[in-house]
């Protein structure tokens, strides 16, 4: 691939994230994996990583990852973003000063490069995670992204340092001064890191509740619960918050970012397990039936196929309102460009993930 290394506004000539300027959110979206995808080629130029380790990295980087979490950064940036403006420009629009809409507009430039390092950053960890769990030591499973999982495409040895060096990458890239990225913003960089980093801790604690869950012959929803607030829930909390956070999100827009992610994560977790017995593994990209086969806890053991669909729907729903009642009842403006109304990056992609196939 190739990479320019001009500032990404420029080289790509739109502005990735402002929603409302893409006709649809397939095209929104697809700008968003294509920023990504030079993002990746950037940070791997940058670490000059040895052979194989670089080779395992972009394999597992670069597979059919639906590339959730980067999204939900995106657009919760793209969402705060736009509520945001809307209040700037009534207000500009009330006090009448040239100079203020230019000062939001240059801090916004670099404030969407950091949202390019936290999307970075989100996915460097998400697939570190999935390396990792495939291992034989974990699910020893032999598919994931459509090919083969990185132990058996490398060995295991370099998978194992593979997902490592995935990790620490995904803390480094928040203050790593790289080509087509601005300097980092030290102020946002100390929020993403503290957002980050317990969520990342929380995200193995989660796994190791499964794996203990995994003996155990039945489990109560409220456990089942909260071992997914952490294994799955912790790093889309993450992602929200950390895209709200380069857009300047204020503490209420954080408390409605956060109770929506709480939302969408189990959401997410909940149509997972469904997925997992009503897809076939071409469609999944990974082995269909393997939560049975590995006797996991899953909703579907617990409530069956369809209470578990109608749960997700549910909690789907719930997210929605989340984000849609909070942010709407701020105090600057409640007109109709505003979060909440269906030309919304966050509620759009609500609306995907629920139509997702695998
Ligand atoms: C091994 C440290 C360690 C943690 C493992 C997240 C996790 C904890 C394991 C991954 C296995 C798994 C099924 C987790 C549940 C979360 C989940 C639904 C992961 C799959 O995420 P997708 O669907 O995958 O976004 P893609 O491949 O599209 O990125």
């Amino acid at each position: 691939m190739t990479v320019s290394l001009t500032s990404s506004t420029i080289s790509t000539g739109f502005t990735p994230f402002d929603f409302v300027s893409f006709q649809s959110t397939e095209q929104f979206h697809g700008a968003v994996r294509e920023q990504l995808a030079q993002d990746i080629e950037v940070l791997f130029a940058y670490a000059k990583l040895p052979s194989p380790l670089v080779d395992a990295c972009r394999y597992v980087m670069t597979g059919q990852g639906k590339l959730v979490r980067p999204l939900m950064v995106a657009s919760a940036f793209a969402s705060i973003n736009s509520s945001n403006n809307a209040c700037t420009d009534e207000r500009n629009d009330d006090i009448d000063t040239l100079d203020t809409g230019l000062d939001t507009l240059l801090e916004n430039d670099s404030d969407y490069d950091m949202s390019r390092r936290a999307a970075l950053a989100v996915e460097l960890l998400h697939t570190y995670s999935l390396v990792h769990d495939d291992l034989p030591c974990m699910d020893d499973d032999e598919l994931r992204r459509g090919q083969p999982t990185a132990h058996i495409a490398f060995d295991e040895a370099t998978a194992l340092l593979a997902g490592d060096v995935l990790q620490t990458l995904a803390f480094e890239v928040l203050t790593a001064e790289m080509p087509t990225f601005a300097p980092f913003n030290a102020n946002i960089a100390s929020q993403l890191m503290a957002i980050f980093a317990p969520r990342a801790r929380r995200m193995v604690s989660g796994q190791m509740l499964d794996l203990n869950a995994e003996a155990s012959a039945s489990i109560a929803q409220d456990d089942l619960e909260a071992i997914h607030r952490d294994k799955t829930g912790a790093l889309i909390e993450a992602a929200m918050l950390m895209g709200g956070v380069c857009a300047g999100a204020t503490a209420p827009q954080r408390m409605a970012l956060q109770e929506c992610a709480q939302h969408i994560g189990l959401a997410f977790q909940v149509q997972d397990d469904v997925l997992d017995v009503t897809m076939t593994t071409d469609t999944l990209g990974k082995p269909a039936g393997s939560d049975e086969k590995l006797d996991k806890s899953t909703y579907v053991k617990l409530m069956g196929v369809d209470n578990a669909t109608s749960y997700a729907q549910s909690l789907f729903n719930d997210g929605r309102a989340a984000i849609s009642h909070e942010l709407n009842s701020r105090e600057l403006s409640d007109n109709e460009d505003n979060i909440g109304t269906d030309n919304d990056a966050l509620l759009a992609l609500i609306e995907w993930l629920w139509s997702r196939k695998k």
